[in-house]
C-alpha cells in the first residue's frame, strides 16, 4: 500500500470557504472548533500514519449537490453559493470547485461521487454522457491540484423517475439497458480518475409488493447485469475493487442487498466473489437490526471487507438518517474488526453523512467532517491500544483452545465421524462451561477509553 500524502490547497475563480483555512491538528486541549484534536494525518499508530489508515473520504452528493436539508416536509435550507449559476455546467464546475477547496482545506485525501452529484443529467442519454465527460476533465485536473484521489463513484440509478420499478431488477427491459448505459458512462468516468473502487447501491433494487414481482428474475437479472458491469470494468483497464453496498429498506420496502450476510451469498451463488466486496454502512447496519460492527465482521469473515460509508443513526427513528458518526465506544467496536482484518487496502472510510436540517452555515460541513475524523482517530487510538495489550485478542483464543489440538483438531479437519463424535462424548459429560466474562470484556473497552494516551 503507497503511503498518501497531505492535499495541495485549492481555490477555484472565487472562494466560497474565505474565512477558513487549512485545518490543524492542534491536540486535544485545543479550543478551537476548526482544528483536529485527535486526529493527526502524520501520527504513528501501529507502524502506519494516521492517514494511511482512515483513508477519509468526502462524499460529495451530501455536502456539495443541492439537496442540502430537504425533507419530506419541505425543500433544501442550506443555500449552497456554488448552486446559484443558472447553466448545469458552470453550477458543475463551481461546485467541483467548492468541494476540492472544501476537502483540501480539510486534508483528506479522498472524495466519492454518483453521476448526477457532479452534474445534472439532461434530458438525453447523449447529454448526460457528454456532461459526464466535461466533468470527468474538470474533476482529474482539480485531482491532479490537490493530490486528492477518487476512493469511488457510482451511478445514480435511484432518484430519477424512470427507476421507479428498479433498475437492473426492473420488469421492463429497456430500463435495465438505460441504467447499463449510465453505469458503462460511469466505469468510464471511474478508469479515467484512477478510481480505487466501484460502487453499486440497489437503491431501488427491490420490491414494495410480491403481489406484482417476480423476485427470481429480478435477481437473476441483478447478476446478470453485475456480470456485465465486471467485463466491461475489466476490459478498460479497472482494477480496483467492485463493492455492492447493502441497505435491507428504503426506499423499497424490501431491498435485495439486505445485509452483509444476504449479499455475501447472492455473489458467491452468482460467481461473483471474486470481484466484488462490501461497502458497509453504519446506518445501514442498523436498519437490518445489526451493529456496525457485525456487518463488518461478517464480511471480514468471507473475505470481503473492502470500504465503510461512515455515519450513524438515530437510536429511535428508523430510517437512515445520515448524521455523522461521534459514538467513540461504537467505532471502537468497528475499529478493532478493521485492524484485526489487516486494515484497509483498497477501501477507506467515507462521510456518507450529512447535516441536520438546521445547520445552515457553510462552517457546519467543517465542525461535522472534523468530529467525525477525530472521533475515528480516537477509535483507532483506542483499539490499536487494546490489540497491543492483547487480553481480548487472547481471552478469545483461550476460549476455542479445545479445537488446537487433538481431537478438537481432528474434527476441524473434517476426520471425525458423527459415530466417532459419539464414542467420545460417551466417556462423560463436557467440563463445566466457562464463564464468557462479558461484563469484564465490555470493562477493557472503557477502560481502554480512559486510558490510552492521546497523542
Ligand atoms: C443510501 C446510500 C447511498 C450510497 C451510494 O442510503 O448510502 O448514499 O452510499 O449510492
Ligand atoms: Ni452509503
Ligand atoms: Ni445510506
Amino acid at each position: 500500500m503507497s503511503t498518501l500524502k497531505p492535499a495541495t490547497p485549492f481555490t477555484g475563480r472565487e472562494s466560497y470557504f474565505p474565512g477558513i483555512g487549512p485545518i490543524a491538528y492542534e491536540g486535544s486541549r485545543s479550543r478551537n472548533p476548526l482544528a483536529f484534536k485527535v486526529y493527526n494525518p502524520e501520527a504513528l499508530v501501529a507502524g502506519k500514519t494516521m492517514r494511511d489508515h482512515l483513508r477519509f473520504a468526502v462524499a460529495y452528493w451530501h455536502s456539495f449537490t443541492g439537496s442540502a436539508g430537504n425533507d419530506p416536509f419541505g425543500p433544501t435550507t442550506l443555500d449552497y453559493p456554488w448552486n446559484r449559476a443558472t447553466d448545469a455546467l458552470s453550477r458543475a464546475t463551481r461546485r467541483a470547485d467548492a468541494a476540492f477547496e472544501f476537502m483540501s482545506k480539510l486534508g483528506v485525501p479522498f472524495y466519492c461521487f454518483h453521476d448526477v452529484d457532479v452534474c445534472d443529467e439532461g434530458d438525453s442519454l447523449a447529454t448526460y454522457e457528454g456532461r459526464l465527460k466535461e466533468m470527468t476533465r474538470v474533476l482529474a485536473e482539480r485531482q491532479e491540484a490537490t493530490g486528492i484521489q477518487l476512493l469511488w463513484n457510482t451511478a445514480n440509478l435511484f432518484s430519477n423517475p424512470r427507476y421507479m420499478h428498479g433498475a437492473a431488477t426492473n420488469p421492463d427491459f429497456s430500463v435495465v439497458a438505460r441504467a447499463a448505459a449510465q453505469v458503462k458512462a460511469c466505469l468510464e468516468a471511474n478508469v479515467a480518475l484512477g478510481g480505487h473502487n466501484y460502487v453499486f447501491w440497489g437503491g431501488r433494487e427491490g420490491y414494495s409488493t410480491l403481489l406484482n414481482s417476480n423476485t427470481r428474475l429480478e435477481q437473476e437479472n441483478l447478476a446478470a447485469f453485475l456480470r456485465a458491469a465486471r467485463d466491461y470494468g475489466r476490459s478498460i483497464g479497472f482494477t480496483g475493487t467492485f463493492l455492492i453496498e447493502p441497505k435491507p429498506m428504503e426506499p423499497t420496502k424490501h431491498q435485495y442487498d439486505f445485509d452483509a450476510a444476504t449479499v455475501i451469498g447472492f455473489l458467491h451463488r452468482q460467481g461473483l466473489a471474486g470481484d466484488f466486496k462490501l461497502n458497509i454502512e453504519a446506518n445501514h447496519a442498523t436498519l437490518a437490526s445489526h451493529s456496525f460492527a457485525h456487518e463488518l465482521q461478517t464480511a471480514a469473515d468471507a473475505s470481503m471487507l473492502g470500504s465503510i460509508d461512515a455515519n450513524r443513526g438515530d437510536p429511535q427513528n428508523g430510517w437512515d438518517t445520515d448524521q455523522f458518526p461521534t459514538d467513540i465506544p461504537d467505532l471502537v467496536q468497528a475499529v478493532l474488526v478493521i485492524l484485526g482484518n489487516g486494515g484497509f487496502t483498497t477501501g477507506g472510510v467515507n462521510f456518507d453523512a450529512k447535516l441536520r436540517r438546521g445547520s445552515v452555515d457553510l462552517e457546519d460541513l467543517f465542525h461535522a467532517h472534523i468530529g467525525g475524523m477525530d472521533a475515528f482517530a480516537r477509535a483507532l487510538q483506542v483499539a490499536d491500544a487494546l490489540r497491543q495489550e492483547g487480553t481480548l485478542e487472547e481471552f478469545r483464543r483461550e476460549r476455542y483452545a479445545s479445537f488446537d489440538e487433538g481431537q478438537g483438531a481432528a474434527f476441524r479437519r473434517g476426520e471425525l465421524s458423527l459415530e466417532a463424535l459419539r464414542d467420545i462424548a460417551s466417556a462423560g459429560e463436557p467440563r463445566r462451561p466457562g464463564s464468557g466474562r462479558q461484563e469484564y470484556l465490555e470493562n477493557l473497552i472503557n477502560q481502554a477509553l480512559l486510558t490510552t494516551p492521546l497523542a
